[in-house]
């Protein structure tokens, strides 16, 4: 089934005439009401009416997460706050949030992109749809919400976590499609096997898969516990959220990104150039048609491989391949974005603790850990002496620990097990690039 058969399967060419009466729009608009759009275009000398088509979409100027982060937290809306129905928010590089907003032609929008979603990963209209995305300030929840309601399924806004329940509502509501992160899928299949349930009793026909980096072997592996499907959703707030694009159930080979929404580009990471289709590199996109936070040549330092070529489901919109690396630091751990300037932006200022640390993330079975191994002062450690200090069960060890996952908790919302390191045992840099985050999970 195709949602929007009419616009997902338009010929090329008709699409791009749609672009690039878009395009031409957005520049006039932005140029109008963004500042620092204004200041970028005048500075390179681009008038909006220079913008006349997708061809002129390279004299645009980018934009970036610091650009976001300078902005903070209103700067790069364009309309005034009354036309703001939503906003949400994603990790920033330090302790403050990214904030995106959207007006309630930016909901509809979302809800209709989210609905061909659903249409693409096999869903009907009357299913029985598991959200379990976290709800709130992340754009999964909700996201997949408005999406699954304009679809037409019953959603069950269940949100993360709580396995048991997952499994419970899962045999109990015949549930029919879920989503949530593909580390969580594998968690929850096997802990459907392991309670001995014949995965043949669900009815549950298709996960949608995303906000995470996942593998061919992983969705082999799903498919196979549970006999389901398991399709690939992409998406990230500075542009939208869930939705930018999805894979097809008849082909699993790329995700169609909806392309009258986000014109696309992949460029060199380091020149900016385009590289062709079939390469690996920076996927780029500027949101044709949104209007409470328009974002132009948006660098999502996600790496991937884009193609044109006619998919067998017959939409004519581009796929992108998996996500295959960041040009950046950023992890995701247990779905959640982390940058490591965060963890330092979480300890600078909290005596004992000092912004000298490591970070290891493993993962057993599915689940993401990670530890954070901080160093703490030397008074702090003079004060205590090194016997008490090699007592993992002191008292004072036990305050500050819980100091410390409190206060990485307030900026990541992420539990962490922390140790606590003597003076000058954290990684230093040696004249090199400092190595001090250990991504110990392949
Ligand atoms: O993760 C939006 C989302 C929610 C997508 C639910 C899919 C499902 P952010 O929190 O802003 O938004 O994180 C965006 O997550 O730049 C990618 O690095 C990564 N990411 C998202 N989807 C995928 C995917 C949501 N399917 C960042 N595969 C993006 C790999 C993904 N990485």
């Amino acid at each position: 089934m195709i949602w929007n058969p009419e616009i997902e399967t338009m010929p090329r060419a008709a699409l791009e005439k749609l672009q690039s009466e878009r395009l031409a729009k957005l520049a006039e608009y932005v140029y109008a009401r963004v500042p620092m759009y204004k200041q970028r275009m005048d500075a390179a000398k681009v008038r909006p009416s220079d913008i006349r088509g997708i061809h002129d979409l390279h004299k645009l100027p980018f934009t970036k997460k610091s650009d976001l982060r300078d902005n903070y937290p209103f700067g790069l809306f364009a309309v005034p706050m009354s036309e703001v129905t939503r906003v949400h928010a994603s990790s920033g590089t330090t302790g403050k949030p990214t904030v995106v907003g959207y007006t309630k032609n930016d909901i509809d929008m979302w809800a209709e992109v989210a609905a061909r979603c659903f249409a693409m990963s096999g869903a009907q209209p009357g299913d029985m749809f598991q959200n379990a995305y976290g709800y709130g300030l992340f754009t999964g929840g909700l996201g997949m919400h408005y999406g699954a309601e304009r679809f037409g399924c019953t959603v069950i806004p269940i949100s993360g976590g709580n396995t048991a329940r997952q499994i419970l509502l899962l045999q109990d509501f015949g549930t029919a499609v879920m989503a949530c992160t593909p580390s969580y899928a594998l968690t929850l299949a096997d802990e459907i096997l392991r309670l001995g349930i014949d995965p043949k009793s669900l009815k549950v026909r298709s996960f949608i898969l995303g906000a995470e980096p996942w593998t061919e072997e992983m969705r082999t592996e799903l498919e196979a516990k549970l006999g389901t499907h398991a399709v690939n959703i992409y998406g990230l707030s500075e542009v939208l959220g869930p939705g930018v694009s999805n894979e097809c159930i008849e082909a699993k080979s790329g995700m169609h990104i909806a392309e009258d929404h986000f014109l696309t580009e992949v460029l060199n990471p380091s020149t900016g150039e385009p590289v062709a289709d079939g390469e690996v590199g920076e996927i780029v996109f500027t949101t044709l048609t949104k209007e409470a936070m328009p974002v132009l040549r948006y660098r999502t330092g996600d790496l991937c491989t884009i193609t044109r070529e006619k998919c067998i489901c017959g939409r004519t919109h581009a796929r992108m391949g998996r996500i295959l690396g960041r040009t950046d630091d950023m992890l995701i751990i247990r779905g959640v974005n982390v940058f490591p300037s965060q963890i330092e932006a979480a300890l600078v200022g909290k005596e004992p603790l000092t912004p000298h640390y490591a970070l290891i993330v493993t993962r057993e079975g599915h689940l993401d850990s990670m530890e954070v191994q901080i160093e703490v002062h030397d008074a702090f450690y003079r004060d205590l002496g090194e016997a008490r200090f090699a007592d993992a069960d002191d008292e004072a060890l036990h305050r500050v620990r819980a100091y410390a996952r409190k206060s990485l908790h307030d900026v990541l919302g992420l539990n962490a097990d922390v140790t606590l390191l003597a003076p000058g045992q954290a990684p230093r840099s040696e004249g090199g690039k400092l190595k001090r985050v250990f991504d110990r999970r392949k």
